[in-house]
């Protein structure tokens, strides 16, 4: 079995210490951190995905299995943020009202960091006010919206509403993404759209050199 797997099939089993433990052993090997995370901590997370929907994971293991995962991204986290980094910019990132997923949201704030964004992480279940605040705290160039459940979308666009009343939107630019969200839907609630987080890198460096 590879070591890719080996980190799969513990990261389904919710064995964060192995995870952890296999994670270091493949950055000592000298495997890079973008294939560690595709191969090995995102193929276990897709699996784990697969199994909940069919019935056969259910909520505590799939939390168990998303902590798994958090300890090998942590091992990885200062490689993907390696390199001749300059700020590109400023991002606020926040999981829309109503929506507690975080692994995307935290895997999209860690890859724009590598980037050289500098990410203000506003984390799950975030109200129009607190964004609101943010922009007028921090004054990004983005705001970065995540959403996974198809009843959370609306969130998406409620939000991006109180953007336009409180007169905040020709001052940042709109990202949105997540599993149920697409192009069509984000160019409806004037947003833009990425698929993954290699992705929303590169809207991300296009919006603000735009
Ligand atoms: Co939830 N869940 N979940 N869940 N969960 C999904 C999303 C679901 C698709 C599973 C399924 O049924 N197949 C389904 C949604 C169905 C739908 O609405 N269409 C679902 C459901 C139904 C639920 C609950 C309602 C279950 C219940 O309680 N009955 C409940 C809702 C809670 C709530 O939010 N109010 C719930 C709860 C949970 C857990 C708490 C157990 C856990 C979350 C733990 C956590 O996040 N800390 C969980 C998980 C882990 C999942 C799955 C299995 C995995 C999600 C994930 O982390 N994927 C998921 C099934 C699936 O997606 N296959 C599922 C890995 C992650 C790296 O990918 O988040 O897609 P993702 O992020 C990607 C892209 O989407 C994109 O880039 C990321 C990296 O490439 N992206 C962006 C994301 N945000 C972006 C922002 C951008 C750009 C790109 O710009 C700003």
């Amino acid at each position: 079995m590879s070591i890719y797997q080996d980190i799969a099939e513990n990261l389904m089993e919710g064995q964060t210490a192995q995870v952890r433990e296999l994670t270091q052993k493949a950055v000592d090997e000298g495997k890079p951190a973008v294939e560690i995370l595709n191969n090995a901590l995102l193929a276990g997370m897709n699996e784990v995905g697969e199994l909940f929907k069919e019935g056969e994971m259910f909520v505590p293991e799939v939390l168990i299995a998303a902590k798994a995962m958090n300890s090998g991204m942590e091992i990885i986290k200062p490689l993907l943020n390696d390199g001749d980094i300059k700020k590109a910019g400023t991002v606020i990132m926040a999981t829309v009202k109503g929506d507690l997923h975080d692994i995307g949201l935290n895997l999209v704030s860690m890859m724009l960091e590598g980037a050289g964004f500098e990410v203000i992480n506003l984390g799950i279940d975030t109200e129009p006010e607190k964004i609101i605040e943010a922009i007028k705290q921090y004054n990004p160039d983005i705001i970065g919206m995540s959403a996974m459940l198809t009843t959370t979308m609306k969130a998406m666009k409620e939000a991006v509403q109180a953007i336009k009343e409180a007169g905040l939107y020709d001052k940042v630019k709109v990202m949105v993404g997540g599993a149920p969200v697409n192009d069509e839907f984000a160019q409806q609630i004037g947003a833009h759209y990425s698929s993954d987080a290699n992705e929303a890198v590169e809207v991300a460096t296009r919006l603000v050199s735009a």
